[in-house]
């Protein structure tokens, strides 16, 4: 097997008029939700040269070596398999390119074109049966109701939104597209540790709910990881439809699934009730969230400060 970086080499194959056929295989998908047999008895009921169910066989027993994606909208685990049918032994293993962004919007159910935040597979695998009680009528983030659609953040909700709907929350200020794509980028950057996540009205195409999941590192807990849940709204036109304990759920949810050993947040006192009823709680003897503003017109009003800091 060759491992090919360039689309150049690829298209050397097809010039030499060899048979290139593609197909694109999710590992999230076929290495941790579905079982190996169930998945080998999909891929033998395909016709297909006995060589190339062999080949994809060993690639799932792990006996061939694959290259992850490099491309930033791509995550981990998502890559382009070529296998030859004539020469499985020889078959191609790429990361994905732009051309098949299309495709991988489309698989996973994203705006067209469009670059999420984070996996959305994730998203997709959340279990809402273990807190269906909550719901009534039944919703999850795989079916949030008509027209809605769970995902991650992605690099075009500027237009659709997000940011007005954070204005609903606090203080945003003006924020140029630059500005948001930069600190999109950023938070890319730190793998495995943002989460925002919004819920989109498909049919005005506008982010109508958000919440964030921000993960931290710790040693204690045996280096332990911590939620934190933060930038809960919901578009006030939406109320009543459960969305503000859908999407505080599914980021919940995500924690629990990322191995998260405690989830926390703070809020306005009248939300008490509201994060209490899923199951958030003040801890006894530990509920106490203290802040110190560090802008120029309250940080020495706060009684008891007595050093410039
Ligand atoms: C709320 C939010 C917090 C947000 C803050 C903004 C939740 C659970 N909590 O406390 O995430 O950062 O409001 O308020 O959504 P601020 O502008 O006063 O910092």
């Amino acid at each position: 097997m060759y491992h090919l970086g360039l689309e150049e080499d690829l298209v050397q194959v097809v010039d030499e008029r060899k048979q290139v056929d593609a197909c694109v295989i999710d590992f999230e998908k076929a290495f941790d939700m579905v079982p190996h047999g169930t998945l080998m008895r999909k891929v033998e009921a395909l016709i297909l040269d006995k060589r190339v169910v062999e080949w994809i066989g060993d690639f799932l027993r792990r006996l061939i070596p694959v290259q992850f994606s490099d491309e930033p909208y791509l995550e981990k685990g998502t890559f382009l398999l070529y296998v030859q049918a004539d020469e499985p032994e020889t078959s191609y293993c790429i990361p994905g390119n732009v051309q098949h962004q299309k495709d991988y919007s489309r698989i996973n159910g994203l705006p067209e074109g469009d670059e999420p935040l984070y996996n959305p597979a994730l998203i997709k695998r959340l279990n809402f049966t273990q807190i269906s009680s909550l719901f009534s009528p039944p919703i999850s983030a795989a079916n949030p109701g008509h027209s809605l659609l769970v995902r991650p953040l992605c690099r075009g909700d500027y237009d659709r939104g997000f940011l007005q709907l954070l204005s609903q929350l606090t203080h945003v200020g003006h924020i140029s597209r630059e500005q948001f794509l930069g600190r999109f980028s950023s938070m890319k950057a730190c793998p495995d540790t943002y989460y925002v996540t919004v819920v989109e009205d498909t049919q005005t195409n506008k982010v109508i709910a958000a919440a964030s999941l921000i993960t931290e590192l710790k040693f204690i807990h045996d280096c332990g990881l911590r939620g934190r849940l933060e930038d809960v709204v919901v578009n006030g036109d939406y109320r009543g439809k459960q969305l503000g304990k859908l999407i505080v759920m599914t980021v919940t949810l995500l924690a629990k699934e990322l191995g998260c050993y405690k989830m926390s947040l703070d809020c306005k006192d009248k939300l008490i009730p509201f994060y209490n009823s899923l199951g958030y709680i003040d801890e006894p003897g530990n509920a106490n969230s203290m802040t110190i503003r560090f802008d120029s017109s309250s940080i020495f009003k706060n009684p008891g400060i007595t050093a410039k800091l």
